[in-house]
């Protein structure tokens, strides 16, 4: 056989290993799909398993964090790499929803959601859809507060007291969905200028700025720090896994968030993506968070509420307004001052 004829047979053979009985390949009949993760790690892992399994659709699923995801998106929208945007809370999605990045999307699943998970949709036009809520709170370690003779918070007030000098963590609400909440809340509670002068002072009690909104409540379990601002249903899965933990909502009010899922528009495999959605709207996807000890509120009816999860009716809520705070003039804004004004403020 010639070296050229024996070329032509290999590329044939490459060729044929890449199309399926169709004759397409697996990318043109849609079964694969690219997810980027927002939840956390386990989760993503665990929804990937399950999806693949119920559907043989092949999953790449890449875990980053909100504000890193929103990025990514922005950022390839002249050519999408991902399908679905999974997890992480509203605000970065519908930022996204509006500058023109994700696709409109009336899963069938939208009539097993709660009344508050519709009505979040369908003013999203169906650009996004809420998959979750979770509270914001203060977690703390309670032996590192007794070793250091710090009273326990109670309060988002407490928070400024110089006793917490260095014992703060919070992520950066550029990358974490989980922080950019706590900016927004903040804002909400006290008014713009009163919120970034709590801001000021809260930062000098801040010892360092994560990347992602779960390393606060990470390095709180590990005792690395006394405080940490996260979801209190994040803290919840430390103290079930023993740790000398806390979770307080704070006397003031707090915000909340709304896990969301979105399609990207124009990524490379619509029909999976669709059928990824639908997967996050169903009971088998919601109940990953229970089989994980993750105990934020599902939105499909039929999914397991913990018992374990914050009651929202005992937790003072403040009127957070997840639309507005999501919209790119609000959200660019308010990380540009966090970023400019709190940030860079010598500590
Ligand atoms: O489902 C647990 C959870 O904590 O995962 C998401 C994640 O922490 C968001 O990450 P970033 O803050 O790093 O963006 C939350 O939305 C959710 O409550």
């Amino acid at each position: 056989m010639s070296g050229r004829l024996k070329t032509l047979m290999i590329l044939a053979l490459m060729v044929y290993a890449l199309i399926d009985h169709g004759g397409m390949t697996h990318a043109q009949t849609g079964k694969q799909v690219t997810v980027y993760c927002s939840i956390l790690e386990e989760q993503c892992r665990e929804g990937a398993t399950l999806f693949e399994a119920a559907t043989g659709i092949k999953v790449t699923m890449i875990r980053k964090s909100t504000g890193e995801v929103y990025a990514q998106i922005r950022a390839e929208a002249s050519n999408p790499r991902a399908d679905v945007w999974w997890g992480g809370p509203g605000e970065g999605h519908l930022q996204a929803a509006t500058e023109g990045l994700l696709m409109a999307y009336q899963s069938p699943r939208l009539p097993e959601l709660q009344d508050w998970a519709r009505a979040y949709a369908e003013k999203a036009g169906y650009q996004t859809s809420a998959i979750y809520l979770g509270a914001l709170g203060i977690g703390f370690n309670t032996k590192v507060l007794q070793s250091k003779k710090i009273p326990e918070p109670k309060c988002w007030a407490d928070l400024l007291n110089p006793q917490f000098k260095d014992e703060v963590q919070i992520a950066d609400p550029a990358s974490s969905g989980t922080a950019y909440v706590f900016l927004a809340t903040t804002v909400q509670r006290l008014g713009e200028e009163q919120g970034f002068a709590y801001l000021k002072s809260f930062h000098a009690n801040v010892s360092q700025y994560t990347k992602s909104g779960i390393a606060p409540v990470k390095a709180t379990a590990m005792g690395e720090t006394a405080v940490g601002i996260g979801f209190m249903h994040d803290m919840i899965t430390q103290i079930l896994d023993g740790a000398p933990v806390k979770t307080i909502a704070p006397c003031e009010g707090t915000g909340y968030e709304t896990g969301s899922v979105s399609l990207i528009k124009g990524g490379p495999n619509p029909d999976s993506a669709k059928l990824f959605v639908d997967f996050a709207l169903s009971p088998e996807a919601q109940n990953i968070n229970t089989k994980l000890k993750i105990h934020s509120i599902p939105s499909n009816k039929n999914a397991v509420l913990s018992p374990d999860a914050p009651k929202f009716s005992d937790i003072k809520l403040i009127d957070y307004d997840t639309a507005r705070y999501g919209t790119p003039a609000e959200r660019s804004r308010l990380l540009t001052k966090f970023e400019k004004e709190i940030k860079s403020l010598a500590k």
